[in-house]
């Protein structure tokens, strides 16, 4: 981190329908607005995976008022530094519709751009920070180990995190193929480092560490229009392509 900024790529999903709860605060704020929850992501060209989302069902988020025709969900702390990152129509100013607890997030629709799943469920994730990022996490369960990990879980006790089975309805896609771990990473780590559940939070950043080396050095697109493709060529070209057609954009801290 003392190496300077990190350079994500804040991937938009639209809402298509939230809870009821949800829906009563935040619906007559928003106005005409479109609204998007928006995930800050270090692996842009692994977006065809998307099974859900995730956010923290301690957080505080808000709803921010982009530009006349867009609000965005996210941490108080992220719609500043977009502030500052031309990503607002007016710089620096942070104008928010409403606050809402990420519990109420839960059970809600949303457009999962370039996913084989086009619409995925928001879900709870223990380990999300709240000063990391936009506070909402896209999940790959197929490359990211924390992301199965918390999948597994929710799939295992759907009462006990207070979700709906159909909401753990989609399996992992095959995004990317490795020599180490095949076709999907973070189940082949997952079972290689005995990780039980999302509280193993040390063997987890190892898995994630070794998934995101052999995927970035040695990784080659299985799907999408980079089908072919080492990883490390596909990342930017998924990268701007997303930002081209209005799913994306560039996100510093
Ligand atoms: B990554 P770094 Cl497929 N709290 O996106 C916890 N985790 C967060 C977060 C937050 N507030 N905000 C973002 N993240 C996750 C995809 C992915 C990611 C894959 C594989 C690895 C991976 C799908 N989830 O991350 O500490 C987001 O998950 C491992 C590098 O800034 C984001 O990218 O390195 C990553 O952590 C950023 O973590």
């Amino acid at each position: 981190e003392a190496l300077g900024p990190t350079e994500y790529t804040g991937i938009k999903m639209e809402v298509v329908s939230f809870p009821e709860a949800a829906e009563k605060v935040i619906r007559e704020k928003v106005g005409s607005r479109k609204v998007f929850l928006v995930a800050a992501t270090l692996r842009p060209e692994t977006m065809y995976g998307q099974t859900n989302c995730f956010v923290g069902t301690q957080i505080k988020y808000g709803v921010f008022a982009i530009n006349d025709q867009e609000a965005y969900v996210c941490t108080h702390r992220a719609a500043r530094n977009m502030a500052f990152q031309g990503i607002t129509s007016v710089r620096g100013q942070v104008n928010q519709l409403v606050e809402v607890d990420g519990s109420l997030l839960v059970g809600s629709k949303i457009k999962a751009p370039l996913s084989i799943n086009p619409e995925v469920y928001v879900l709870p994730m223990e380990n999300v920070l709240p000063t990391k990022g936009t506070g909402v996490v896209t999940s790959v369960p197929s490359d990211s180990p924390d992301d199965f990990a918390t999948l597994t879980d929710l799939r295992k006790k759907p009462e006990f995190y207070k979700i709906d089975p159909s909401w753990v309805q989609y399996d992992p896609v095959p995004v990317l193929s490795t020599p180490a771990y095949g076709e999907m990473s973070a189940p082949a780590l997952i079972k290689q480092l005995k990780i039980q559940s999302q509280k193993d939070t040390k063997q987890l950043a190892e898995a994630k560490e070794l998934a995101y080396k052999e995927g970035f050095y040695n990784g080659t697109m299985l799907v999408g229009d980079f089908k072919g493709l080492p990883v490390q060529q596909a990342k930017p070209r998924v990268r701007e392509q997303m930002i081209a057609s209005g799913f994306a954009f560039a996100y510093a801290e």
